[in-house]
Order: C-alpha cells, then sequence, then structure tokens
C-alpha cells in the first residue's frame, strides 16, 4: 500500500509528522482512494472481524459493522469547543481552554498507534473545485472510518490537488479509537486552530471527522468568519409541473426527519399532476450569497449517513434504494438465512434466524416479544449518494442551488401547529432560536425529553450560540429582500392518546407546497400572533380526508395562547443565559409576546 505521502504541501506534511510523532504508529498509509486499495482494506478489514461481508448478490459491495455497546451514539456531554477564550465558546458548549485540554489529550495519544497503522485521509467536503468546497485531512487508526469517509466523502488524491501546494487552509482531524474506553471518550474542536481531536469512539459521528467536526463545529465558526453559513440542514429541490424547480433547506434535530423529507416521494396526486422532490443534502448545508445576492447552498457531504429503524419502501424508498449496493449498515440486524439485514419496521417479519445488534444469535420475534429490539434505535447505514434515484442533476454543480425557502422543526406533541410562516427574516430567526424538539437516540442520554435546540445546531455550533444567532441576522441584512422566506414545521403534533396526527412521509409534501406557494405569493395566510398559518382551504388534503378531517386539521392549526404564553415564559428564561444576545431577538420576543396579548 502506498506509503509516499501524497502531496508535497509543507503544512500538510509537518502536521502528518507531528502527529506520527505524537501516536507512533507502525505503520502509516496515505489514503489516495484508488479501487484497489480500499478493495484490500476491505478485505484486511473482513479477515480481522472488523467487518462482515454481506450476501453479494442481495446487497453487493455491502459491509456489516458492529460498534462495542457503549459507543453507538454521539456523547454531547463528552463533546467540546475550545477556544482561547470561555465567552467565545458561549454558556451552551462544554469549554475547556486548549492548552488545558491538550494537556489533558496528549497523554493519551502518546504512543496511542503502536502496533497499529495509521490511516492519512484526505478528503473535500463539497464538489471538487467548488469555490464553496474545504478541504480536511484526518489521521485514523481505523479501516471502518476509511471505508466510510470514502462513501461520505470526496476522498483521495483529488482533495490535495484542490488544497494546492503551499495552502495552510486545511482542516486538521486527528482520530483514534484507543480502547474504546467510554471514559476516555472525548470529542474535541479547536475552531481557531481549524484542528478536531477524537479519541476512545469508533462511532459515525464521533470520527468520521469531516461530518459534524468539521462541516458544522469548524465550518460555522468559518463562516462566521467569512460571510458563508453553515448548518445542520437537507437540501431538496421541488419540481413542479413546468419544470420549474425551487429549493428548500430544512433544520430539524437529530433523528427528527431530514433524510425522510429530503427523499419524500410524492402522494399520488401531485405525482400525477407532475410533481417530484429532488435531493441535494440530507443533513448538511453550505450556504452563501451568490453573484445575484441570492443565498445559494451546497451539501458538502457525498453520501448519507442515515438512521435505519422505520426506513421502508413505504416510508423511504428512496432512501432503501440507496442501502442496496455499496453500502456500510452499523449496528443492525443481521438475517442469518441470507446473510442481509434487518432493522424495526424494515417488514412486518422479522428473522427467526437473527443476529441481533450486539452480536447475539437470537429468535427475532422471540426476541421482539421480550421487549428488545432487533437494530440499536440508532442503528444507520453509509449509503453512496450516487444510489440515490432521486438524486438532484446539482448535486455537483459547484455553485449550489439558490434557496427559495428555510425550515425549521422539532418533534413537539403540543403547541406547534403544522407549518406557519414568519413576518421577515428577525421573525424567522426568533423562530429558530426558539426550536425546541423531544431528544432522540442519535445521543447518547435519555430519549423523549424537550429541550432547547436552536436552529437544530445545539449540539453542532461551534461558538457562542448567541454571535450565531447575530451572523444569522447579518446574513439577513445582506440578503435584503432577496433573502429565503423562513417557516417551521412539525409534523410530530399527538393527540390525547400519543399518537401523531399528521399522517407525515410522503404527505409532508403538501406542506411543502403551501410553503411554495407561499413564496411566490399564490395564496394568502392567516395572520396569528406567531405567525401566518394557512388558511384551511388552501391546504391540499386530497386523497387523506378520511385521516385528517376538518377537526383533525383543527387542531393541527391550533394556536393556543397559554401554551404560547408559557413558550415566551420559558424563551425569556433561555435567553437569559446569552450575554451577548442580540437585541433584535429580545425585541422578537417582547413582539411575540405583545401579540399574544392583544
Ligand atoms: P439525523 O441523521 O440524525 O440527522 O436524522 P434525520 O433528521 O435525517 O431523521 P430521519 O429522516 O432519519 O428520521 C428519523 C426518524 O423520524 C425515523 O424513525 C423516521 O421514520 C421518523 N420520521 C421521519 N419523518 C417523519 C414524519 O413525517 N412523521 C413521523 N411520524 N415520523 C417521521
Ligand atoms: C446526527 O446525529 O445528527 C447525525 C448522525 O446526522 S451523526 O453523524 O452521528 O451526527
Ligand atoms: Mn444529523
Amino acid at each position: 500500500m502506498s506509503n509516499k505521502p501524497l502531496t508535497t504541501n509543507p503544512n500538510v506534511l509537518a502536521w502528518v509528522d507531528e502527529m506520527v510523532a505524537l501516536t507512533t504508529p507502525d505503520k502509516v498509509v496515505w489514503i489516495d482512494g484508488s479501487e484497489e486499495q480500499l478493495e484490500a482494506l476491505k478485505n484486511e478489514a473482513i479477515s480481522t472481524g472488523e467487518m462482515i461481508e454481506l450476501n453479494q448478490e442481495k446487497l453487493p459491495g455491502c459491509l456489516y459493522h458492529r460498534t462495542k455497546p457503549n459507543d453507538v451514539a454521539r456523547v454531547e456531554d463528552r463533546t467540546f469547543i475550545c477556544t482561547e477564550k470561555k465567552e467565545d465558546a458561549g454558556p451552551i458548549n462544554n469549554w475547556m481552554s486548549p492548552a488545558d485540554m491538550k494537556a489533558k489529550l496528549i497523554p493519551m495519544y502518546t504512543g496511542v498507534m503502536k502496533g497499529r497503522t495509521m490511516y492519512v485521509i484526505p478528503y473535500s467536503m463539497g464538489p471538487i473545485g467548488s469555490p464553496l468546497a474545504k478541504v480536511g485531512v484526518e489521521v485514523t487508526d481505523s479501516i471502518y472510518v476509511v471505508l466510510n469517509m470514502n462513501i461520505m466523502t470526496r476522498m483521495g488524491a483529488q482533495a490535495f490537488e484542490n488544497l494546492g501546494e503551499t495552502s495552510n487552509d486545511f482542516v486538521r482531524g486527528l482520530h483514534s479509537k484507543a480502547d474504546v474506553d467510554p471514559e476516555g471518550r472525548y470529542i474535541v474542536q479547536f475552531p481557531e486552530e481549524n484542528t478536531i481531536w477524537s479519541i476512545n469512539s469508533a462511532y459515525g459521528g464521533n470520527v468520521l471527522l469531516g461530518k459534524k467536526c468539521f462541516a458544522l463545529r469548524i465550518a460555522s465558526f468559518q463562516g462566521k468568519n467569512e460571510g458563508w453559513m453553515a448548518e445542520h440542514m437537507l437540501i431538496l429541490g421541488l419540481e413542479k409541473p413546468n419544470g420549474d424547480v425551487k429549493y428548500i433547506t430544512a433544520a430539524f434535530p437529530s433523528a427528527c426527519g431530514k433524510t425522510n423529507l429530503a427523499m419524500l416521494i410524492p402522494p399520488e396526486g401531485y405525482k400525477k399532476a407532475g410533481y417530484k422532490i429532488w435531493t441535494v443534502g440530507d443533513d448538511i448545508a453550505w450556504m452563501k450569497p451568490g453573484k445575484d445576492g441570492r443565498l445559494y447552498a451546497i451539501n458538502p457531504e457525498n453520501g448519507f449517513f442515515g438512521v435505519a429503524p422505520g426506513t421502508n419502501e413505504k416510508s423511504n424508498f428512496n432512501a432503501l434504494e440507496s442501502t442496496k449496493k455499496n453500502t456500510i449498515f452499523t449496528n443492525v440486524a443481521i438475517n442469518n438465512d441470507d446473510n442481509t439485514v434487518w432493522w424495526e419496521k424494515f417488514d412486518k417479519n422479522p428473522p427467526v434466524n437473527a443476529t441481533e445488534w450486539k452480536g447475539a444469535k437470537v429468535n427475532g420475534p422471540e426476541y421482539i416479544a421480550e421487549g428488545n429490539t432487533l437494530a440499536h434505535p440508532n442503528s444507520r447505514f453509509t449509503a453512496p449518494a450516487v444510489n440515490c434515484p432521486c438524486l438532484s442533476p446539482e448535486f455537483n454543480n459547484p455553485e449550489g442551488v439558490p434557496v427559495s425557502a428555510i425550515i425549521f422543526g422539532g418533534r413537539r406533541a403540543k403547541t406547534t401547529p403544522l407549518v406557519y410562516q414568519s413576518f421577515d427574516w428577525t421573525h424567522g430567526t426568533y423562530m429558530g432560536s426558539a426550536v425546541s424538539s423531544e431528544t432522540t437516540a442519535a445521543a447518547t442520554g435519555a430519549v423523549g425529553v424537550l429541550r432547547h435546540d436552536p436552529m437544530a445546531m445545539k449540539p453542532f455550533c461551534g461558538y457562542d450560540m448567541a454571535d450565531y444567532w447575530a451572523h444569522w441576522l447579518e446574513m439577513g441584512e445582506k440578503l435584503g429582500d432577496k433573502a429565503p422566506k423562513i417557516f417551521n414545521v412539525n409534523w410530530f403534533k399527538q393527540d390525547e392518546d400519543g399518537n401523531f396526527i399528521w399522517p407525515g412521509f410522503g404527505d409532508n409534501m403538501r406542506v411543502l407546497d403551501w410553503i411554495i406557494k407561499r413564496c411566490e405569493g399564490e395564496v394568502d395566510a392567516q395572520e396569528t400572533a406567531i405567525g401566518y398559518l394557512p388558511k384551511p382551504e388552501d391546504l391540499n388534503l386530497k386523497g387523506i380526508e378520511d385521516e385528517v378531517t376538518p377537526e383533525v386539521l383543527d387542531k393541527l392549526l391550533a394556536v393556543d395562547t397559554d401554551l404560547w404564553k408559557a413558550e415566551v415564559e420559558e424563551m425569556r428564561n433561555y435567553y437569559k443565559q446569552f450575554d451577548r444576545l442580540p437585541k433584535a431577538l429580545a425585541d422578537e420576543l417582547d413582539k411575540l409576546e405583545a401579540r399574544l396579548n392583544k
């Protein structure tokens, strides 16, 4: 395997030398991204048991990986933003000074790769050659990381070509799985040094450093300094019957429906009329004003690291299709009859002859009847974007796509209606800052607890959240009347028995339709205290009238003044911790309260 550096860039070489001196691997392998090299790595991982080869007829190129049971999700309590000044990390990030953090971690990294190979992974976030793309280099002792980065990023020698011979503008990522010891697990960002250190984990979001660590935590900080935005958003194109495509981005917290919305299949009536949804991205958007003054978005990723449970032919056909080849499955169950995969809601027939996610051979139906799940709730697939049947033709467009609407949302059993629109950008920024959502299995900790997750960025903002809101306000000023319109949605409103009252999934098309009509000035709306809501007759419910009766619609569009007054109180409290809260947001809260009291 290639042992020769793939670049002569002195900054890269010096940093890799430093990492080698620190971790002392037996061998260093530069990842060029060639088929040959990847094939050899796959075979090595299969031979050591790190990866399991699945049925190559039914799932060609697909591999299976199981993480340690203590290492199945992001660890937010062990994730740090290390800026020189504590205030710059803000009140809701974990902080330690860079010097203290390094003093803590250097002994842990010292000699950690002894007896192991260090893989040096060059990668580009964003299409190669895009003015919005950025280069990263990750060094790791995990083949699983290499194989995943190959799917999730544009990996290999091409990334160095983009960086050039002398540039120092690359993000340095150091990862070691070490002993996968949860007590020694740290996910650390040094935004002021373009550096990420991750240790003692082998789970996706903690170790695929191009993803949350770079493309959100480091990039949000870069974006603030360079005049662009890094957001936890899907990007989709909505094609109308006349062929015109409008682009929408949407920020929902982890495991709240981004992948599903990005790959939506419209209901029959819409399909027949000629509507179609195109996927540009399912998790992260980088956005910057273009030459025409509009906001343009690229997806910095090259694949989907999607939640497996719940994904099936009906709920998300396009995601399922994307996983049929060259995909890595992590912590799902194995069907031993044919060496394929299974997870909750895959179909109605859990395999009798199953291996559950921790590796025990079980009788699937019996195991489930005992109250277990066969797949971990945060089990995932890593699938190449090119597999997606509805991948947008603009996916590789270096300039990105122009954004017409931005959507915020979360899981709210009560309070938040199905959809509403902000009065303007500033009010929309307030709406984003006020997002709360019930926690999910995507991070360790309790599930189903309501918490603040502004712009779905609580775990991912690499600097003071209040400064981030100020940056949003600045971007709005820059964009002026060309700014996208801002909306909020809630697919998760419940009845008294805890059932979701909106069918969701493909039927979310009906809400997107209203949103685009609002952007184009085609429909009027009801002005309420919280924003513009659809007039009931303007939501197209053809085909779901039995489920979404006028009474249900009433509930979906209700604005309960008492609940909203309580929401205002809660926001006042929440805002108190931010010393740098922009005045415009405090004003928005006052205005909302005044409207509710009218
Ligand atoms: P991350 O990859 O963690 O950022 O998650 P995500 O935001 O992409 O969420 P995803 O689309 O994978 O959905 C997570 C869970 O929400 C899955 O179990 C889905 O089945 C469920 N879900 C998605 N959309 C809807 C919807 O419209 N209604 C309901 N009830 N559930 C949904
Ligand atoms: C999320 O948790 O928001 C994800 C998965 O998209 S991870 O890569 O683990 O962050
Ligand atoms: Mn995500």
